[in-house]
């Protein structure tokens, strides 16, 4: 309790001694030195342990608020204004709530989590969330997903929505889809949301990145980001999300003393005590200091001063120490009189020291995140720490469901409860002192009323004062461009477009020199953002180091190992690449930031996020969702793709998957180019789509891009017209069937590394078998599932309008024979188009199964996916329309040497 400031907490019961102490330390210091002093400590810290001196540790101090009574500031506001507001609020969001269920039993929504963190939002609503008003971004605020309906209901207040609105809650499809969203889903409330928080950790996570993203803004001069501040509200539980503190010594690393945390600390989660048996206030505490954090706890409210001023033996505190969180719960939920004897009964001298309050008194001695002032304090020291380099976290004690009665408070089921009865809403209008705004026979359990304030009301006055003092209200999501970007120059592309000219190159290579012929674009250069956790060198990106530099906020203090090398490892302020180290959850949160960067900062820039393909839609995926939900630009460039291209790593490494995962996301486009041109196509037309200035669901997408580490021959684009579009739509034909009379007819589709099997078996199939195959490149079989979809629903849905055939229908109508469709994914990659095309014999090939690791041909030929396997499956197709004998397919099967009876790669 020495450290950190913390002792002038405790009283002093011999200064003249403590004196004599403080100016014996001097004295070493001053003579013999800091060292010595600290010497001459340590040692008193080893006796005083060896006395059994009890002594806490250096992470936490006692659990009291950091910030003591005659430190707190002067506070700004008209507490009595604020707290009618607050109470107002408070029964519209519950009011909201219950009504939604009973209009639709089951339709969920919360009361408690908002209950418990009002005055943790009207604090920061009233005095320091920062809004648009003025032009710029304002604040980032990241609300706890569960206290939606309090947002829902300041925002009602603010006459930003009307009673309809709030009898829409969580029902979003009436009125044309414009309901209120059940948590903050930008997708869904594009001008009121901004961030989406609901799955727990990842509101921590992103908000974390974001305040790190506006400082690689400030630093490479492109924004002035000086005066958004990152507030993130998370709650207790939470905090065992690994996301949510995964990243937090990246704050203080960087300095993020633009970013504020606040936890609320309600000591509950969904189905009980978040730490029961511990106390989660100072476990936080210890994580963060540790972590390097301005940590302020605010435990207590104001009138526990007046008992800690009198606990000169240090019993209260003791008492406070040692208690734990579970216990702090049965508090809640028990008249005074249980506190009475269970705290501070056992010890006559707590006891005394609350004998002159009555029982009703001891149970309304709140905790510091219901206590305004307290709040105040901390927030107003969160904001002054700006400038110290280190974020701040607020640790606000609270009870979950406060205010909302018996039935609630602190009771292991509160964060379930949705329902009131009529005595529970009478019994919370007392609480909250509104007899005056609403009769008792205006209360009903089925339909109650909301508070609606004049705008001549002082209430609505003043916090409309407020609100524009702050630069206006908040939530509120815009897409204005403060700083706008143009299209890059079309000769960017031109390599890619030229092909290699026979030398042997990856499609991940030809993706690195676009990338670089970008950020040399002098049209949108600096709006790119590479963005690596510690892959730059497996996809051969290390080349863009020097070029572009690796962003450091502290620059580079060291002279490099490899300083001489044209390629060396060069950090810098204004560097452009974020390589976020092993971390791919940080890498998506940076992406995110990037990519909705055009609507949070009204900068629009292209994030191109490469990563290990199998380590992105599997490990990160709901991050995806997230940016789906944000409605994220940008592409996610997955490298090392395939199950077989990426030889040697194995099951762990070698992804045949993620183009299914893909497919479950809306917002991304899936492609699985083969070759480099196909990349540049691509990249060219998203560029264009979202950055263009289309409608919002048109823009609002990102890409997905695989690829490949092999080597080979990069053609030139094809001089063909409409090549472009058919390269973005999914699906083209690349090369005819050999010529040849009497040539049996059959169609290869191929996606990615696949084209080189899909290639070699069209020889081999007109050299052996008298067979001519057409090629066709699919680039995306989602586009064209999804187009397909879409016209089938019209159809269903129109039946005697006119017909939409789907565009994969109608491009393989000429096709010819049989269709075989190959790739390094699973076989339901494929398989996405396969209801599209009744009537044709249609032959997928994947590599579905585990995986293992060997060469490439050797686990071409396991997975099945190689020229031979491709020729006997063009050949089985054949077989199945009649076209061939078995025996020619068994001939095959001999010719390529498959055992038929190998086993099944998918059991492996
Ligand atoms: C990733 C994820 N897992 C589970 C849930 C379900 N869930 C919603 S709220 C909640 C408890 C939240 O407790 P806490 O973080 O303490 O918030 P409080 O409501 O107590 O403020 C859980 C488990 C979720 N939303 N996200
Ligand atoms: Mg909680």
């Amino acid at each position: 309790m020495i450290f950190d400031g913390h002792v002038h907490q405790l009283p002093d019961i011999d200064p003249v001694e403590t004196g004599e102490w403080l100016d014996s330390l001097d004295a070493v210091v001053d003579v013999h030195g800091k060292n010595r002093a600290r010497y001459l400590l340590s040692r008193l810290m080893e006796r005083a342990r060896a006395s059994q001196v009890s002594f806490p540790a250096t992470v936490s101090t006692p659990y009291v608020n950091t910030i003591p009574r005659d430190e707190e500031p002067w506070f700004p506001g008209d507490e009595h204004i604020e707290r009618r507001i607050r109470a107002f609020i408070r029964w519209n969001a519950a009011a909201m709530v219950v009504k939604a269920n009973k209009a639709a039993d089951g339709i969920g929504g919360h009361l408690s989590t908002f209950a418990s963190s009002a005055a943790l939002y009207e604090i920061g609503f009233n005095h320091f969330f920062r809004g648009k008003d003025d032009g710029t971004p304002g604040d980032h605020v990241y609300f706890q997903g569960h206290a939606a309906p309090g947002v829902y209901a300041r925002a009602f207040l603010e006459g930003r929505l009307t009673e309809d609105d709030l009898d829409h809650f969580r029902r979003e499809l009436g009125r044309g889809g414009r309901g209120l969203s059940s948590y903050p889903h930008p997708r869904l409330m594009p001008d009121f949301w901004e961030f989406p928080t609901v799955s727990m950790g990842l509101g921590s996570l992103t908000a974390l990145y974001q305040a790190r993203y506006n400082r690689y803004l400030q630093n490479r001069e492109i924004d002035d980001t000086s005066g958004s501040r990152v507030w993130a509200f998370l709650g207790d539980g939470e905090c065992d999300e690994p996301e949510t503190l995964g990243a937090i010594s990246l704050a203080s690393r960087e300095q993020l003393d633009n970013l504020v945390f606040v936890v609320n600390c309600n000591l509950q989660r969904l189905d009980g005590p978040v730490r029961g048996n511990g106390k989660v206030i100072q476990e936080l505490e210890a994580t963060f200091r540790g972590a390097g954090w301005n940590v302020i706890k605010v435990v207590w409210g104001s009138k526990w001063d007046d008992l800690l001023a009198q606990d000169k033996d240090g019993v209260l505190l003791n008492k406070m120490n040692t208690t734990v969180d579970g216990e702090f719960q049965r508090y809640a939920t028990e008249p005074g009189g249980y506190a009475r004897d269970h705290f501070f009964g056992p010890d006559d001298r707590l006891r005394q020291m609350v004998s002159h309050l009555t029982d009703d008194d001891i149970r309304n001695l709140p905790r510091g995140g219901h206590d305004y002032r307290k709040l105040y304090a901390a927030y107003k020291a969160a904001t002054d720490n700006l400038g110290s380099g280190r974020p701040t976290v607020i640790l606000a004690k609270t009870v979950k469901g406060w205010t909302l009665g018996e039935g609630f408070e602190g009771r292991n089921s509160t964060h379930q409860i949705k329902k009131m009865t009529k005595m529970q809403m009478l019994e919370m209008r007392d609480r909250l002192h509104l007899q005056d705004e609403i009769a008792e026979d205006e209360v009903d359990d089925k339909n109650p009323p909301y508070i609606k304030l004049g705008t001549n009301s002082i209430e609505y006055q003043y916090m409309m004062e407020r609100r524009k003092a702050l630069d206006g209200s908040v939530p509120q999501r815009t897409t204005h461009v403060r700083k706008p970007m143009s299209l890059p120059d079309p000769a960017t592309y031109s390599e890619m477009w030229a092909g290699s000219n026979g030398q042997e190159v990856s499609t991940t290579m030809g993706f690195t020199r676009l990338l670089r012929s970008l950020t040399r674009d002098e049209l949108v250069g600096e709006r790119i953002v590479p963005i690596i956790p510690d892959e730059a060198r497996t996809f051969g990106m290390d080349s863009l180091f020097r070029e572009i530099g690796i962003y450091a906020s502290q620059g580079q203090k060291y002279e490099p190992v490899d300083h001489d090398l044209l390629l060396s490892y060069a950090e810098s302020r204004k560097g452009q690449i974020l390589e976020e180290g092993i971390t791919e959850a940080g890498a998506m949160a940076s992406f995110i930031a990037a990519g909705t960067s055009y609507a949070t900062r009204g900068v629009p820039m292209i994030p191109f996020y490469t990563f290990y393909s199998m380590f992105g839609f599997q490990r990160v995926g709901d991050l995806i969702w997230q940016a789906a939900d944000m409605r994220a630009r940008g592409f996610l460039m997955g490298a090392t793709a395939g199950r077989t291209t990426l030889m040697g790593e194995g099951l762990q490494h070698q992804d045949g998957h993620s183009l299914v995962l893909a497919s479950t996301v809306p917002a991304v486009q899936a492609y699985d180019p083969a070759f480099a041109y196909e990349v540049g196509a691509i990249v060219d037309a998203g560029i264009k789509r979202m950055y263009g200035g289309g409608a919002p669901d048109e823009t609002d997408v990102f890409y997905y891009i695989t690829l490949y580490n092999e080597n080979y021959g990069m053609p030139a684009r094809p001089d063909r017209a409409g090549i472009a579009e058919a390269i973005v739509e999914g699906l083209y034909k690349w090369a005819d069937a050999p010529a040849g009379k009497g040539l049996k007819l059959a169609t290869i589709m191929f996606s990615g590394s696949a084209h080189g099997a899909a290639r070699e078996a069209v020889n081999e199939l007109a050299e052996h078998y008298g067979v001519g195959a057409e090629l066709w490149s699919a680039t995306s079989y989602k586009a064209l599932r999804e187009e397909g979809l879409s016209a089938e629903r019209h159809n269903r849905l129109h039946p005697s309008g006119e017909k939409r055939v789907p565009r994969v229908t109608q491009i393989l109508a000429d096709a010819q024979g049989p269709i075989t469709a190959v790739s390094d994914f699973m076989v339901s990659v494929p398989e996405q188009v396969l209801r599209f095309l009744p009537g044709r014999t249609f032959i997928p090939l994947g590599t579905d199964g585990m995986g293992c690791s060997d060469t490439r041909e050797a686990l071409r030929r396991h997975f099945e996916v190689d020229t031979g396997h491709v020729v006997v499956a063009v050949l089985s197709g054949l077989f199945r329309d009649g076209a061939v004998d078995a025996s020619v397919v068994e001939d095959a099967i001999r010719r390529y040497d498959i055992d038929p009876d190998a086993i099944d790669p998918f059991i492996v």
